[in-house]
């Protein structure tokens, strides 16, 4: 890992049990971007929340020029050009065919967190207004994009030998799915993206953000 960057503050306002939080830290971790972690949730700390982000959607980074930046892939976007500013290799490639494979990994990635963030979402609605299809819907989509992932890695990392965001994407889903659904993660099934995710969340950069700190 690079050695850290000493700069004013970065805030981040998000629960590491949002793998859009998640992959936002792990990347800033894996920069070595020293950062403030504000842990409000979404839905049990409004009232805290309101105040700094009235649109109660996370993650937030607030830059330490004050400005707030939303969604996770655009904060990955400004997180990439600060270290490739710093001289660190950014986890999605800069330019061409490279930066584009990692991207649609991602996608893939993104697909499978989605989509099991949106089963949880349909989990939390009262029992009486809980549609079964629409849940088996999302879970189909959900192990598609798994399936073709697990299809995609054949050596230790998604992409080109190499820690990518596919990998930092994809691991930080399936460490939502294992976590706050585990009744979703057909153990046994993603035999590959198991390996990695074990690998990835023993590492320093994963171990830093718990899910459940
Ligand atoms: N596409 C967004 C998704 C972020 C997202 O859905 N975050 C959830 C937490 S896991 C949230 O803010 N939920 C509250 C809401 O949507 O009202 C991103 O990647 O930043």
């Amino acid at each position: 890992m690079p050695n850290t960057i000493d700069d004013t503050l970065h805030q981040l306002l998000g629960l590491y049990d949002s793998p859009f939080v998640r992959r936002v830290a792990v990347t800033m971790q894996y920069y070595a971007i020293p950062f403030e972690h504000l842990s409000l949730s979404v839905f049990r700390h409004m009232d805290a929340m309101r105040p700094i982000n009235p649109l109660f959607k996370v993650p937030m980074l607030t830059l330490p020029s004050g400005e707030k930046l939303y969604e996770s892939a655009y904060i990955i976007d400004y997180l990439d050009e600060l270290a490739d500013q710093r001289g660190i290799v950014p986890l999605t490639p800069r330019s061409g065919k490279e930066r584009r494979h990692v991207q649609q990994l991602v996608a893939l990635a993104m697909v499978a967190t989605e989509k099991a963030v949106a089963i949880e979402y349909e989990r939390k609605r009262p029992g009486e207004l809980q549609w079964s299809d629409w849940s088996g819907r999302l879970r189909g989509q959900m192990r598609q994009a798994l399936s073709m992932l697990e299809e995609r890695l054949e050596g230790d990392f998604l992409f080109a030998g190499h820690l990518t965001q596919a990998d930092v994407s994809t691991v930080t889903g399936i460490g939502f799915i294992r976590h706050v659904v585990p009744h979703e993660w057909p153990a046994g099934d993603y035999p590959a993206l198991e390996r990695l995710a074990d690998r990835l969340e023993a590492s320093e950069a994963f171990k830093a953000v718990p899910i459940d700190e």
